[in-house]
């Protein structure tokens, strides 16, 4: 899996503000949100990877063991009910509501090249977005 370590930096993002409104994000943070252009630092240690985030808005480190089910702080602040596993070379975290009025949501990511392609889907709607690597 060591396709993923290292840095990106967002370069396409294509409907994030619809699946930020399904997952019920405010729409000030959703305003500020669909502005950034993040840069992801991605590490891995055996079946730990910690994924930290930085941008204007704000710094964001999630960091989960594979199959291992967890609680998540989303960087807008929604708490869910977490898991992230290994599928044909993709990491497919699916993310569990605890809250009634919070959403599922199911993160998709894979690297081709020097790209990272994720998908986020949540009810009917997906975003697609596109990172690439940056050194
Ligand atoms: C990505 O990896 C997307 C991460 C999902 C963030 C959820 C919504 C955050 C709203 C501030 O590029």
């Amino acid at each position: 899996m060591s396709q993923f370590q290292g840095y990106w930096k967002l370069d396409k993002s294509d409907n994030f503000d619809e699946y930020m409104k399904e997952v019920q994000v405010a729409l000030m943070t959703r305003k500020i949100a669909s502005t950034l252009k993040p840069d992801l630092d991605i590490k891995i240690e055996g079946n730990k990877w910690t994924l930290h985030s930085e941008s204007t808005f704000k710094n964001h480190t999630l960091v989960f063991t594979l199959d291992e089910e967890f609680e998540e702080t989303t960087p807008d602040g929604r708490k869910l009910r977490s898991k992230v596993s290994l599928v044909d070379g993709k990491i497919v975290h699916i993310q569990k509501a605890i809250k009634a009025d919070d959403r599922d949501s199911v993160i998709t990511r894979w690297v081709d090249g020097d790209r990272m392609f994720v998908t986020l889907v949540s009810g009917s709607v997906t975003a697609h977005r596109e990172y690439a690597r940056s050194h």
